[in-house]
């Protein structure tokens, strides 16, 4: 039975990964920080399963990781540990370099010395593109070949950790493969990035407008109050606080991680390593998301519900990002197999399930 180490196992990327190799018979280890609260919440699908293990440790100490390679000697090893937000980059940069730069080093430094075998997948991310795409025949995007231009101290620790990468492969002959993951979402995302924040309200507004048996137009919008607010039927008023956003304008290529984890593990089995851009090919504003999400609950029109909030603006913006798979397409024959529209229905549809199940 082959052997599977993860490194930030609890997030949503880590949950879909243990199913996925679980499903093909993998031992799947996974490595959390430990916290005072429960962060396994993501991992239900896994945590009875005989073949599945959690251990726990933290990849920016050098010691803990060292020895958990020692012990296991996995046949791969998956870095999906970082301080995944780019905005709180901002507020942390140093945090934020500790775990998304020296985090992997720790890893492949413990790999060089005690489990050279070891196939190693590091999380790279479009985010290293930043303002920067190739563009042919007036169409812009990004893929292997697009020169990496960091905009956050998280997109400059993942160049860091990137660039590391290379370095261990070259150097020691390390079969090290980076994934340059453009956005993939889920029901499983994180509620302070922008879809789940978006679907998360979204579905609220859908069960209150059940539960009251309401229509959009029965909606008032009361900017000086920074609410909305509409009458029961003993005409008590029932208020709801509108969706805070900042940057509506920017552009990501999204798509759905459960597709994504299916690439990670096509990279890792592949006889050389390299790097491999997935995304979708095709890019949509943070407005289009807003579209998809209302029209998921009938709503064409979101702009009473929205407003915008500066402190929602990063001090540096990365304005477009649209991946080229080509390369993923060809060597691994890896396609996404959910679209933007029904990434956004699904997001809504499994909010609504939760909100109504509390
Ligand atoms: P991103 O994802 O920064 O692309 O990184 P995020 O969802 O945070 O932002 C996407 C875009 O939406 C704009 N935006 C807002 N973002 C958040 N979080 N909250 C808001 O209220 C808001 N309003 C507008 C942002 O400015 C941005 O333009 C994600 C992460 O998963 C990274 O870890 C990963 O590497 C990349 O995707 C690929």
């Amino acid at each position: 039975m082959r052997t599977a180490l993860i490194f930030g196992v609890t997030g949503q990327d880590g949950s879909y990964l243990s199913e996925f190799l679980l499903g093909k018979d993998y031992k799947v280890i996974g490595v959390y920080r430990r916290s005072s609260v429960d962060t396994t919440e993501r991992l239900q699908g896994v945590l009875d399963n005989p073949n599945f293990q959690l251990m726990c440790g933290d990849v920016a100490d050098s010691g803990s990781v060292y020895s958990i390679i020692d012990e296991l000697r996995p046949d791969e090893c998956y870095n999906l540990a970082a301080q995944s937000h780019v905005g709180v980059s901002f507020q942390q940069p140093q945090a934020t370099f500790l775990i998304n730069a020296v985090g992997p080093l720790n890893i492949l430094e413990a790999i060089r010395c005690r489990s050279p075998k070891t196939r190693f997948y590091q999380a790279s991310t479009s985010e290293m593109f930043g303002d920067n795409y190739t563009e042919e025949d007036g169409f812009k995007y990004q893929d292997e070949e697009t020169a990496l231009a960091p905009r956050s101290p998280y997109a400059v620790a993942k160049v860091a950790a990137h660039n590391l990468v290379h370095t261990y492969r070259e150097s020691y002959g390390i079969h090290a493969t980076c994934g340059i993951l453009f956005n993939h979402e889920s029901e499983r995302r994180g509620e302070n990035f922008v879809t789940r924040k978006i679907t998360k309200y979204v579905a609220k507004l859908k069960c209150l407008m059940d539960k009251y048996s309401l229509s959009d137009s029965d909606i008032s919008s009361s900017h000086r109050r920074e609410v909305l607010f509409w009458q029961d039927s003993d005409g008590q008023e029932i208020e709801l606080k509108h969706l805070e956003l900042g940057n509506l304008d920017s552009r990501r290529d999204w798509g759905h991680a459960a597709d994504y984890v299916r690439g990670m593990w096509l990279m890792v089995q592949e006889d050389e390593p390299s790097d491999y851009v997935l995304a979708t090919g095709s890019t949509h504003s943070v407005r289009e998301f807003l579209d998809a999400a209302f029209n998921a609950i009938g709503i064409e029109d979101w702009s009473k519900y929205v407003v915008i909030n500066p402190k929602f603006f990063r001090p540096a913006e990365v304005d477009y990002l649209l991946g080229k798979p080509d390369k993923a397409n060809n060597v691994l024959s890896w396609t996404r197999d959910i679209s933007f529209d029904d990434l956004a229905t699904k997001m809504v549809q499994s909010d609504i399930e939760k909100l109504s199940s509390e």
